[in-house]
């Protein structure tokens, strides 16, 4: 059918009212229209597109969110690496990097050098492809070399534009650039999850990146990610700088942070990074430092790249954030392990983009090492995603007859002794009926790297306790719709999808049953080691410590631990009243199982180790770090990302700490490693 040119007309003018629209709200921030109004429009053009489906193009405003779900990524290889960055902790460090490039570049007198700041946002990388100005691709960063392709949640984003604002635009353009999460709507996305009983992201970047990872575009899209443009790869081109280039982008539709500065001196940058350690601070998203570019192209040209870094950026990065905050209380709760850890409970701060309220404080010692008493104001420290620390107590602000803080000596959940097994530092509940154990342990099982069990979070565990519904793992597996359907907040059709949720975990692989068995020192890297060497249940719990502690990667501690396991007659009881509900206690051949690809959580982390760790030898402890993805090297540098740190602690916690490295201590990397 011939379509009037009228409605063409109409089409096309309430597509340009649209974008324009689009664009002023999501990129200049200055709304040029009542939402009301927006959503009219949009429905208008929506109708005619639907009536008249050969109108709709790939930059119509109603083309952003795809309704089918992705069933996988497919993997691209970007034709040019997205490098990362070198870092400079302070300014000695920068003036360190610009003598290395002048050196590095010889002769030539460097007064008319130029640099371009730009903060440091927090957030995912992300490469754009556009073809004759649309947007054809978008591919994650992946490891800088290979990402993923995941064109449709890009084309979410409502500051990405679908088709460049350029009258006759370059048939082949690429633009990179940073995605992230506005702080608000970070802590919105961590109440709504809080709510669903679903594992917290750590910080506005693991959410920014997960969030791009969704396989469903409609879930992107109701996260309201936003993306800075800062890197343009354009052929024949007159553009001869980064500034410029900044310009073209913003000229072109994109959003282009607004704060960069051309610098023509280090000094000018320097300044920039100082302006900016405390104005950053009501910027309402992360940053975590501030780029420092050398501004001309044929300069940039000709240092080129290192093996990992480009020769002409560094990242001039703002120390770990710290805050002073009052404590109210310390609690200690039991893990599912049994091992009681003391939290300080505080007044809520503003710490690296994330509102903290608890922070470890690891064991006895470590409060008598700080003295830190109910009352006090303390300084607490927040590096990257690990949990936020104390770092010192001030106690010229502590009030007056405060007590120093005496560890229970009995578990506040069922009040049996606590006892502090040899060479530990922690102090254990050694009762496995406690109800803290178990609600640990059934939290763990349902946790996404174990049975992976949807719904079936903190909240409902306690429920199905408390209402003595369920006494061990094996009990989940008898539970019907009836026996739950009238507990709080289950009605009949959650009732049935917990009641499928749970049925299906029957089919996950033994190495994640292992894992969710929760055998102190077994995370998933190191089930999914055990399985490939023990193919069945049986075979594990009959091996021998030397044929245990033989396989790579598993050390005399874990062996041991395996075999303690075992030696519980509770625990041999649960394994045959799981093979009798049908779980996989056996790997089974590998083409009916896809073998999880065993996560490496600590993929291109470096750690150093250093003085006497409690429970794990040197070792052990290297061999779980590589076995995680991880790296040990002899010395601590600026490239070493954490100190894993002992007793008798030596020479390297001095540079650690004057480096600003985060410290590890044995419990934290084996959380770590049993968390990711
Ligand atoms: N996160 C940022 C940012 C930036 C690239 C160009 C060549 C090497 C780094 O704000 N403003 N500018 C660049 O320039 N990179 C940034 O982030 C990098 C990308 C990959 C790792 C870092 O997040």
């Amino acid at each position: 059918m011939t379509i009037n040119s009228e409605i063409n007309q109409r089409v096309t003018q309430l597509r340009q009212q649209l974008q324009k629209a689009n664009y002023a709200y999501y990129v200049l921030d200055d709304p040029i229209m009542e939402d009301a109004v927006y959503d009219q429009l949009y429905r208008e053009l929506d109708n005619l597109e639907t009536e008249y489906p050969q109108l709709i193009t790939p930059d119509s405003p109603t083309q952003r969110v795809g309704d089918q779900p992705a069933s996988q990524f497919v993997s691209v290889t970007h034709n040019i690496p997205l490098y990362s960055l070198e870092n400079a902790f302070n300014l000695e460090e920068l003036k360190a990097w610009e003598n290395r490039w002048q050196r590095y570049h010889e002769a030539e007198d460097f007064n008319s050098i130029e640099y371009v700041c730009e903060l440091k946002i927090d957030g995912s990388a992300l490469a754009l492809t556009y073809e004759n100005g649309l947007l054809i691709r978008g591919v994650t960063r992946g490891d800088g070399t290979t990402g993923e392709e995941i064109t449709q949640n890009v084309r979410t984003i409502r500051s990405i534009p679908l088709k460049l604002n350029i009258d006759n635009p370059p048939p082949i353009v690429e633009v990179r650039g940073e995605a992230f999460l506005p702080l608000d709507e970070f802590d919105r996305i961590n109440q709504q999850r809080e709510e669903k009983g679903e594992a917290l992201f750590a910080n506005p970047r693991n959410a920014a990146a997960g969030t791009l990872r969704q396989l469903d575009p409609k879930i992107v899209d109701q996260r309201r990610l936003q993306f800075f443009a800062y890197t343009l790869h354009l052929e024949e081109t007159e553009i001869k700088s980064q500034w410029q280039s900044l310009n073209y982008l913003e000229n072109s539709g994109f959003l282009v942070n607004p704060h960069r500065q051309l610098c023509q001196s280090l000094d000018e940058v320097a300044d920039y990074f100082k302006q900016w350690e405390t104005k950053r601070k009501d910027l309402p998203y992360m940053t975590d430092g501030v780029v420092v570019k050398i501004n001309d192209y044929s300069l940039q040209k000709a240092l080129g790249f290192t093996q990992k870094f480009p020769r002409w950026a560094i990242a001039l990065k703002y120390p770990a954030e710290e805050a002073p905050t009052l404590v109210k209380d310390i609690i200690v709760n039991v893990g599912r392990t049994g091992a009681v850890t003391p939290m300080a409970v505080m007044e809520p701060v503003h710490l690296a983009g994330t509102t903290v309220q608890k922070a470890t404080l690891h064991n006895g010692d470590r409060i008598a090492q700080l003295d830190i008493r109910v009352g006090d104001t303390v300084i607490i420290r927040k590096a990257g995603e690990i949990i936020p620390e104390v770092v010192r107590v001030l106690p010229e602000l502590r009030p007056p007859n405060t007590e120093p803080y005496e560890m229970p000596d009995r578990c506040p959940e069922c009040h049996s002794p606590l006892i502090r097994p040899p060479q530990e530092a922690v102090l254990r509940c050694m009762n496995l009926s406690c109800g803290a154990i178990l609600r640990g342990s059934l939290v763990h099982w349902a946790s996404r790297d174990a049975l992976d069990i949807r719904g079936l979070g903190e909240k409902i565990v306690g429920l199905l306790i408390d209402n003595g519904l369920v006494n061990s793992i094996a009990d989940l597996y008898d539970l019907t719709p009836e026996k739950i359907a009238n507990l709080e907040r289950m009605g009949s059709k959650s009732a049935d999808k917990l009641i499928n949720a749970i049925e299906e975990s029957k089919q996950q692989p033994f190495s994640r049953v292992l894992y969710g068995l929760g055998i102190r020192y077994v995370g998933s890297v190191t089930a999914n080691l055990l399985t490939k060497n023990f193919p069945s249940i049986d075979q594990l719990s009959q091996a021998s410590f030397a044929s245990l502690s033989s396989v790579y990667g598993v050390g005399e501690e874990i062996a041991q631990s395996i075999i303690d396991w075992f030696s519980i007659e509770k625990n041999v009881n649960l394994i045959q009243q799981l093979k009798k509900v049908g779980l996989q206690l056996e790997t089974s051949s590998p083409q009916t199982t896809t073998v999880e690809s065993s996560p490496t959580p600590l993929s291109g982390k470096t750690f150093v180790i250093t003085g006497t760790l409690p429970s794990l030898k040197r070792n052990e402890a290297k061999a779980l770090i590589e076995k995680a993805g991880g790296k040990v090297t002899g010395s601590i540098s600026k490239k070493t990302d954490y100190l894993l740190l002992g007793e008798n602690a030596g020479s390297k916690l001095i540079k650690a700490q004057e480096l600003g490295i985060n410290q590890l201590s044995e419990a934290d990397l084996l959380t770590l490693l049993q968390t990711d």
